[in-house]
């Protein structure tokens, strides 16, 4: 009978054969089927072993299931009943079912199939594919058809349609497989185009951008990064524009890192040659170009050679390539000199769109998690039945919900300045804004989705959960289109910029929506600590502006985030007043409100910003070992 049991089972039985019979036993020797006759024991028992053989346990773990994101987010409903008619909510929930059903498959596909580089034919020949997947390839066409990019420049709704067009981005992002870095970077090429306006040779570009059609769609790469740096741009950018007598350049250089590189076109910077060859150094010297991606008869790029694709932790799907233009064909749009300040409309998009997807990541990582923790048995009861993780989830919605309203609030700014229904005042917020919630929520999201993953234990861990990505994704949104530090030193830029008046701007709205909910006593912790904040903030500001620049800058980061909490504070607390509101709303609007929301008056009481802070700060960094 051994003899049987090791043919049939090899090692396995080997490691069954004394120590198992005990599992029987002890857990199940009544169990139907359990023979007790001596010769036939040792057999019957091995075949049932739990874990002998194709035997793996009985027990599998529950898998979090992807319900409509439309539907599971009452926030997002709340929020678009409050602002939109009904056809907007339906064509969401539509998309949504879609999401579910189709997209998000396809954005695994695009996931587990990421782009290749096929530089060489096999005869030889230099074609530069970039091969990307079929599921990449259809999100593109989704992209038009669903109009994510037309919403912004139809206004079917007026000052509301960006909402409507970045709420379908957000339900769209987690499931797109980084389909809307492309998606960003279009929107941002057809705002900067529409910005110069729309002639000769960009006309039949923009329509093409903002098309429903997906065989006329296009998207736009934004190549700005040289291999001096991303964040310096002015300094960096080594790119020549060599002037050509029709009108036209051809440029000459090396980008760094070209995002969604099997785009359509791009906008890009590049230095203007004079006669003598000679260029202006510094932001001065920059010009803003737009070229196309063209094919020469044989197949080989026009002007380009794709030096390598980038081996990125997250965006995988995003060819991310090294190019060098060689001769590329461009169209100055900018007046010479003025590239950056052209280019800045395409970072205000960007920027917009890198915190919607943010927020997208935060809602998705907390919509399995909420749907695990009805599912997943643990200690006995449910993970919904354990308060501390309803509070740790609890953490997370509170975070999720400030940071949404904040997203959608420069949003609504953003439409009012493109519908010219802006006032000053609003286009001053809009200034201060952007970067601040690009930055904001670039770091909520991390911490966010983080803390997400744990929530399913080991199996937030593991790659083919589709989880996992999640966080790798999540990485890049403190990075591109500005890091943290960057976008902190642009605010202090727009507030000289402004002489201060984004900041008037600022703390005008914010005292407007706090006054909205004076009276109205559920709300009372909440716009105490909000009011307190801005007081103590507007103190801090009128302090800082007799220092030396530098206390400022040392200043950028936690002011940044003290504008942030504050303004997001007085929206949860303005929304929590809205007649549709739930108590939800209002229990949000009061967690929120008990963080510390003026970090950089607590930093400041403690010296942070005291001309000795730096000196101690390197001393710590280059801190060494003590000798003996
Ligand atoms: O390309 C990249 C990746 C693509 C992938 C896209 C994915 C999108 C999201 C997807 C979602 C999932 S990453 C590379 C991105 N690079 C950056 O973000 C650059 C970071 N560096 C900065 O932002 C710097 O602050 C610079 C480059 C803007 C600083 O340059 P300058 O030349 O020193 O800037 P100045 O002198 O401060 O400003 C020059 C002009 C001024 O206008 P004028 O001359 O009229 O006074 C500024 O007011 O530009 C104007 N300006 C702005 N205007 C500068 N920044 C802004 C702004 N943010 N908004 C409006």
């Amino acid at each position: 009978m051994l003899a049987n049991i090791v043919a049939a089972g090899c090692c396995r039985v080997w490691c069954a054969v004394p120590r198992p019979l005990l599992h029987i036993r002890s857990a199940s020797v009544t169990e139907p089927g359990t023979r007790r006759s001596e010769e036939g024991q040792l057999w019957e028992a091995a075949s049932y072993l739990p874990y002998s053989r194709a035997r793996i346990g009985s027990f599998f773990q529950e898998i979090p299931v992807l319900k409509n994101p439309f539907l599971e987010d009452a926030l997002l409903n709340g929020y678009l009943r409050r602002h939109l008619p009904q056809e907007v909510l339906s064509d969401l929930c539509a998309f949504g079912e879609r999401v579910v059903k189709e997209v998000d498959r396809w954005g695994r596909e695009c996931e587990v199939t990421p782009p290749q580089l096929v530089q060489f034919d096999p005869w030889g020949h230099r074609v530069d594919h970039i091969v990307t997947s079929p599921a990449w390839k259809r999100m593109k066409q989704l992209v038009a058809q669903e109009g994510m990019v037309a919403i912004g420049y139809e206004r079917p709704f007026g000052e509301w349609s960006r909402v409507y067009q970045m709420s379908k981005v957000y339900i769209f992002s987690p499931s797109s497989g980084l389909s809307t870095c492309p998606l960003a970077m279009t929107d941002g090429a057809a705002k900067v185009i529409q910005s110069i306006g729309v002639s000769w040779p960009v006309d039949e570009a923009f329509s093409r951008l903002t098309t429903r059609q997906p065989e006329r769609f296009w998207t736009s790469g934004q190549w700005m990064t040289e291999r001096q740096g991303g964040s310096d741009v002015a300094s960096g950018t080594e790119t020549v524009a060599v002037p050509q007598t029709d009108g036209s350049y051809k440029l000459h250089g090396f980008k760094w890192f070209t995002s969604a590189t099997d785009a359509d076109m791009t906008l890009t910077l590049a230095r203007v040659q004079d006669r003598t060859g000679a260029t202006t150094p510094g932001s001065k010297g920059l010009s803003l170009f737009y070229a196309e991606v063209n094919r020469d008869k044989d197949g080989r790029l026009k002007g380009i050679e794709v030096q390598r694709l980038k081996d990125k932790l997250g965006t995988r799907p995003v060819p991310t390539a090294e190019l060098l233009l060689d001769g590329l064909s461009a169209h100055r749009l900018s007046e010479e000199g003025r590239g950056v300040a052209a280019i800045a409309n395409m970072l205000t998009i960007t920027r917009i769109h890198n915190a919607v997807c943010a927020v997208a990541s935060m809602r998705r990582v907390l919509q399995l998690a909420r749907d695990y923790a009805t599912r997943r048995t643990a200690f006995g009861k449910l993970l919904k039945d354990h308060p501390l993780h309803m509070q740790t989830l609890a953490r997370m919605e509170v975070e999720t919900r400030g940071a949404f309203l904040l997203v959608m609030d420069v949003c609504r700014l953003l439409g009012r300045e493109e519908s010219g229904m802006a006032t000053q005042l609003d286009a001053h917020l809009l200034r201060l804004l952007t970067p601040m919630v690009k930055l904001y929520t670039g770091k909520q999201a991390l911490a966010v989705v983080s803390e997400g993953l744990e929530s399913f234990g080991g199996q937030g861990y593991i790659e083919d959960t589709g989880l996992p990505v999640i966080l790798r994704d999540s990485q890049v949104l403190s990075i591109w289109e500005g890091t943290t530090n960057i976008l902190s030193l642009d605010i202090l830029r727009c507030v000289a910029h402004s002489s201060g008046m984004v900041l008037h701007a600022y703390f005008t709205h914010t005292k407007s929506l706090l006054a909205g909910a004076s009276g109205v006593s559920s709300l009372a912790p909440a716009v105490k600590a909000v009011d307190g904040a801005l007081s103590e903030l507007q103190a801090f500001v009128q302090l800082a502006a007799t220092r030396a620049p530098g206390y400022l800058e040392l200043a950028a980061r936690d002011l940044a985030y003290s504008l942030a909490r504050i303004y997001t504070g007085s929206l949860l607390i303005d929304h929590a007043c809205w007649k549709g509101a739930s108590s939800s709303d209002t229990y949000a609007a009061l967690r929120w409100c008990e963080q510390d929301l003026c970090p950089v008056v607590s930093k400041q009481a403690i010296g942070c910003y005291d001309p000795s802070t730096p000196p101690l700060d390197t001393a710590l960094v280059y801190d060494q070992p003590t000798q003996g």
